[in-house]
Parts: C-alpha cells; sequence; structure tokens
C-alpha cells in the first residue's frame, strides 16, 4: 500500500509531578525538605529516513505517543525523563496542523475500523508547520512536558516545612496532516502506455513495473540516474495522466503532488499515436492539466521524450512536434529498444545544468 496523505495524533510525554519528602534518619531530628524533581516528558520527534519509501507505517499506527517523566522521590533524586519517540518519514514529507473547527466535523484517528487512508482534508485548510525535505532531518512535533519541583524548592527561613510541589507539564498534543511530495530532480509526464516506466528503466536501476495496459504504475517510483564523474539526477516516474486529472479523473489528480518540486518536466509522447492517440493534442492537454492543478508548473522547464519512434507513423509526427516547438528540445527514442537513451541523459545534464 502507498499513503502519500495521513492524519496522525501526537501526544508528548507528560512531565513527572514533583515530590513532597523529608530527611528522616536516626539522630537528626526534623531533618528538612528533600523531595525531588519529576523528570521532563519524552518529546515526539519525526526524522527523515531515504529508506523510508511513503507514510504507509502511519496508517497502522496514527497515534504517536512518547514516554511520560517519572515522578520526583525522596532524597532529592530527581525522577527519570521519559523516553523520545522517534518516527521515521521520508523525505519530502509536510507537516501541516489540523485547525480545531476542520478536526471536530472529522472522525477520530484513532479509530481501527476506519483508518484515514485519504484525508478529506485539504492541506491548504490547516497550517502549515514544516516541510521535511532534507536527509535525517529532526524535527520535534510535540515537546515533552516540564518535570514539576519537589518541595526541597520551597524551603525558606519562614517555610521550613514546605509541603509545596508542582505538578509536572502536560506534554504538547495535537492532529496533523502529514503529505509526501517526493524530492526528484525529474519527473516523467505522459498518458497511459506512452512509455514512462520503460524509459525510466532504461535510464536508472529502477526496475518499474512495465505492461501493455493503461494504469501499470500505481505509485510513484523514484530511481537515480547516474553521470560520468558522479553526478546523478533522480527521475519520478508517476502514474500516467488524462484528461480530467484535475478534477481527480483517473489516478492522476492525487499523483501530480509528487512532480511539483521537480526543476525539470519530461513529456513522454507515444510518438506514434500507436493507440490511435494524436500525440501532438496528447502535450497540449498534459500542459493543460498541469497548468490547471497548479499554474506554477506551467512555467517549470520542459523537454520532450518522443518514444516508439520503431513504430510506422512515428516520424511523420515528430517532424510536425519539431516545427510547432522549434525552440524546445526533442528527443526521438524508442525506450523499449535502448535507442536514444544516451541523447536523452546528455539532453537531462544539460538541462539541470550539471
Ligand atoms: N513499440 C514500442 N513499445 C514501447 C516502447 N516503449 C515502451 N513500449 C511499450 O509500451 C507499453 C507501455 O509501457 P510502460 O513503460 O508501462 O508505459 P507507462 O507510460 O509507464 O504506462 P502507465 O504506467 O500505465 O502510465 C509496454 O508494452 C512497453 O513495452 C517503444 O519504444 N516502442
Ligand atoms: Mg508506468
Amino acid at each position: 500500500m502507498f499513503v502519500d496523505q495521513i492524519r496522525i495524533h501526537g501526544k508528548a510525554g507528560d512531565g513527572g509531578n514533583g515530590c513532597v519528602s523529608f530527611r528522616r534518619e536516626k539522630f537528626v531530628p526534623r531533618g528538612g525538605p528533600n523531595g525531588g524533581d519529576g523528570g521532563k516528558g519524552g518529546d515526539i520527534i519525526l526524522q527523515t529516513d531515504v529508506h523510508t519509501d511513503n507514510l504507509v507505517d502511519f496508517y497502522y499506527q496514527p497515534l504517536l505517543k512518547a514516554k511520560r517523566g517519572e515522578h520526583g522521590m525522596g532524597k532529592n533524586m530527581y525522577g527519570k525523563a521519559g523516553a523520545d519517540a522517534t518516527y521515521k518519514v521520508p523525505p519530502g514529507t509536510l507537516i501541516y496542523r489540523i485547525p480545531a473547527q476542520i478536526l471536530k466535523a472529522l472522525p477520530t484517528a484513532e479509530s481501527a475500523e476506519n483508518p484515514p487512508v485519504k484525508v478529506p482534508i485539504a492541506p491548504s485548510d490547516c497550517e502549515f508547520v514544516v516541510d521535511l525535505s532534507l536527509e535525517n532531518q529532526e524535527f520535534i512535533l510535540c515537546k515533552g512536558g516540564a518535570g514539576g519541583k519537589g518541595n526541597t524548592h520551597f524551603k525558606s527561613s519562614t517555610n521550613r516545612v514546605p509541603r509545596q510541589f508542582t505538578e509536572g507539564e502536560p506534554g504538547e498534543e495535537g492532529y496533523f496532516l502529514l503529505e509526501l511530495r517526493k524530492i526528484a530532480d525529474v519527473g516523467l509526464v505522459g498518458y497511459p502506455n506512452a512509455g514512462k516506466s520503460t524509459l525510466l528503466g532504461q535510464i536508472s536501476a529502477a526496475h518499474p513495473k512495465v505492461a501493455p495496459y493503461p494504469f501499470t504504475t500505481l505509485n510513484p517510483i523514484v530511481g537515480v540516474v547516474e553521470f560520468d564523474g558522479y553526478q546523478r539526477a533522480t527521475v519520478a516516474d508517476i502514474p500516467g495522466l488524462i484528461e480530467g486529472a484535475h478534477r481527480n479523473v483517473g489516478l492522476g489528480h492525487d499523483f501530480l503532488r509528487h512532480i511539483v518540486r521537480c526543476k525539470l518536466l519530461v513529456f513522454v509522447l507515444d510518438i506514434a499515436g500507436s493507440e490511435e492517440r494524436n500525440p501532438i493534442e496528447d502535450l497540449g492537454s498534459l500542459r493543460r492539466e498541469l497548468d490547471l492543478y497548479d499554474p506554477t508548473l506551467s512555467q517549470r522547464g520542459w523537454i520532450v521524450a518522443a518514444n516508439k519512434m520503431d513504430l510506422p507513423g512515428a516520424e511523420e509526427n515528430l517532424r510536425i512536434l519539431q516545427s510547432r516547438f522549434s525552440d524546445k528540445s526533442i528527443l526521438p527514442m524508442a525506450a523499449a529498444e535502448g535507442r536514444g537513451i544516451e541523447e536523452f541523459k546528455i539532453a537531462l545534464r544539460q538541462f539541470l545544468g550539471w
């Protein structure tokens, strides 16, 4: 299962209470106060981990909890601090706080019968907290409560038998929305069956499933392309788009969030129009879909992978496309046969400026 949006409930550990105690020893009458402080509650920490691919762990465990601090004890002994609880998230995870009024309208996150995979909450309705996009980045989501003070703190010349202490502070608590936007330099965008996964398999060590039916790719996959001189780029293959994707037709819309961060977009076309499609119109509708999803995407740099050059009709369509977009890089290829792949990699590198 691939989860890229999930609601969680975080509750950090409460602080331990301070202690009320007095020194009791043989030959020491009326020993003074010696109640120790309570320990601090554990924090809830999110940490990015490149080996974590999506947010599925939180589907099974939407409640994040850290241990409370222990209470203080006599003989001025401090309570032990509660252990922090660290949870792994993939780099590219955005955190939002869910406002109280939205929360009220929703079923509880913990109800086990109905774990909230698809959250009926838009990130735009929430308060943005942080973008965890770096490797091994740590963020304290909920801070553990401070420990209370023992009665030792309250002694004075006028109060030699203090019975005061303070309770530990409660740990922070909140409901959050986690949204994953994959971090990749390049995004492959195209209609189903255009050959996006075939191309990714050719340029990287990733092995996305390739098949002659639409919507083979169901989840975004990121592959790493190695260039000479140890340079590398990450390339995201997302499920095929169809018209109306921005209205959530097909699979497309939900996955467009994964290319929002890409520096370069590659439109992968079946240039032969082998499925009765017109590749030139396809390019127009793909660009329209992106613009409707997020207008900043239409300003992003793009090139075209003109795939399936081995099939009849490809040459002619390529010429039409080239004359229509004479200022653009249009790279002919037959990805399944490995033709045009080296030229494509060179173009990628050039456009990324590496
Ligand atoms: N003739 C020909 N077929 C190709 C070429 N590249 C890919 N194909 C075939 O096209 C079909 C679809 O390829 P995929 O790579 O799965 O396409 P996709 O764009 O990832 O498709 P979705 O994941 O469904 O969106 C497969 O049967 C491939 O073998 C090519 O250069 N020439
Ligand atoms: Mg695919």
